[in-house]
């Protein structure tokens, strides 16, 4: 609105001219543009077919994103951040006993045959967790639903191998563990193992599940303890060392039969290797573990003092190296791959 002069008419005449021959040459240069997208990528990109005549400027896009390896090539992964930017620190853990393992499977759809990766970046080490187990299925249960979760906000490349003892000869939790490490070596060359009672749920996810320069103890504290180091030497519950030290030190003796004993007997051997055993800062390495009562089929094992007393003078012949079992099947189940497993007797 408002008054506009002769001057001021010719100049509004002249911008709708300048305007008119504007489009007209965008129209123009669309149709040559065109022509020669469709004569260009018929010829080398299967992407093509899908092409349109007549949408050229589309059509161009759609070459250049679509032929990776010849343009814009397909954006690579990098490494996964130091630190995750996914970890919740300290989380109220629950025992629903409600759960099914038909709801754990729902809830980690991202997990197949047990084993996860993160799909936007590459992790930083790639860790087998090993569990021995007899007859816990719920601990199992709790287990799978909080230790998922949990790999997963750590951004590792993991898998769940679960090692059930045949039978009902007495237990061998370590053996069941040398065992762990052999078969899942068979799958992939895991560079860092996890050595895991079931019964234990970490409350803080900075409680890292990788390995060091040194075997770990992830285990300072657990709700039955007060949440303070059992005692100086202390390294059950769950463990990290990588291939390397665990090979070093020749795996678990396979000699205690019953409760006790087998936890002590990799310290010793990660001692004699001059190893150091380090652990996390106390506020993070807390567990909860899920209450139980000792188990029948593993009675505490009188013969324990007298078995760490020869340690020093047999971990050469008794290990890895000399872990006898026959394997009865292995599952791969959707969140876990299970290996049962006939050890033998004491
Ligand atoms: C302590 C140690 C454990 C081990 C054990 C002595 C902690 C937190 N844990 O656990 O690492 O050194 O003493 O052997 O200090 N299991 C079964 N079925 C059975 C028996 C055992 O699955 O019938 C497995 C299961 O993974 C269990 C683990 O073996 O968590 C250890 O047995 P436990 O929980 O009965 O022994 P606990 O709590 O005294
Ligand atoms: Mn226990």
């Amino acid at each position: 609105m408002g008054f506009c002069s002769p001057v001021c008419k010719t100049l509004r005449r002249g911008k709708y001219f300048v305007l008119l021959v504007l489009s007209l040459s965008v129209l123009a240069w669309i149709t040559t543009f065109s022509g020669e997208t469709v004569k260009s990528v018929s010829t080398d990109s299967a992407s093509t077919q899908i092409i349109a005549k007549g949408d050229g400027l589309r059509d161009k896009f759609n070459s250049w994103t679509a032929a990776p390896n010849r343009v814009n090539p397909t954006p690579q992964k990098v490494k996964c951040p130091q630190e995750s930017p996914l970890l919740q620190g300290a989380r109220k853990l629950s025992f629903e006993s409600s759960l099914k393992l038909k709801d754990v499977e729902t809830e980690n759809k991202a997990v197949t045959e047990g084993v996860y990766e993160p799909s936007d970046c590459i992790a930083r080490q790639s860790v087998a967790i090993l569990i021995p187990h007899r007859s816990r299925e719920r601990h199992l249960l709790y287990f799978l639903h909080h230790l998922h979760p949990f790999l997963q906000r750590q951004q590792l490349h993991y898998a769940i191998y679960v090692i059930q003892q045949s039978g009902d000869a007495t237990f061998n939790r370590a053996k069941l563990l040398n065992v762990g490490y052999l078969e899942a070596l068979k799958d992939y060359s895991w560079e860092c193992f996890i050595f895991h009672d079931v019964d234990l749920i970490p409350e803080n996810d900075h409680n890292l599940y990788v390995c060091d320069q040194h075997p770990k103890h992830l285990v300072v504290g657990r709700n039955a303890t007060g949440y303070k180091l059992h005692y100086k030497g202390y390294f059950g519950g769950v463990t990290a060392m990588t291939k390397d030290q665990f090979f070093q030190v020749n795996g678990f003796s396979n000699t205690y039969w019953g409760w006790g004993g087998e936890d002590d007997d990799l310290r010793i051997r990660v001692e004699l290797q001059k190893m150091k055993i380090i652990r996390p800062a106390a506020a993070v390495a807390r567990y909860t573990m899920v209450f139980h009562k000792r188990d029948s089929g593993n009675e505490i094992n009188k013969d324990r003092m007298r078995l760490l007393g020869r340690t020093p003078k047999v971990w050469r012949k008794d290990g890895l190296n000399s872990c006898s079992y026959k394997t009865l099947s292995v599952d791969r189940l959707p969140l876990y791959v299970n290996i049962t497993v006939d050890i033998g007797k004491p």
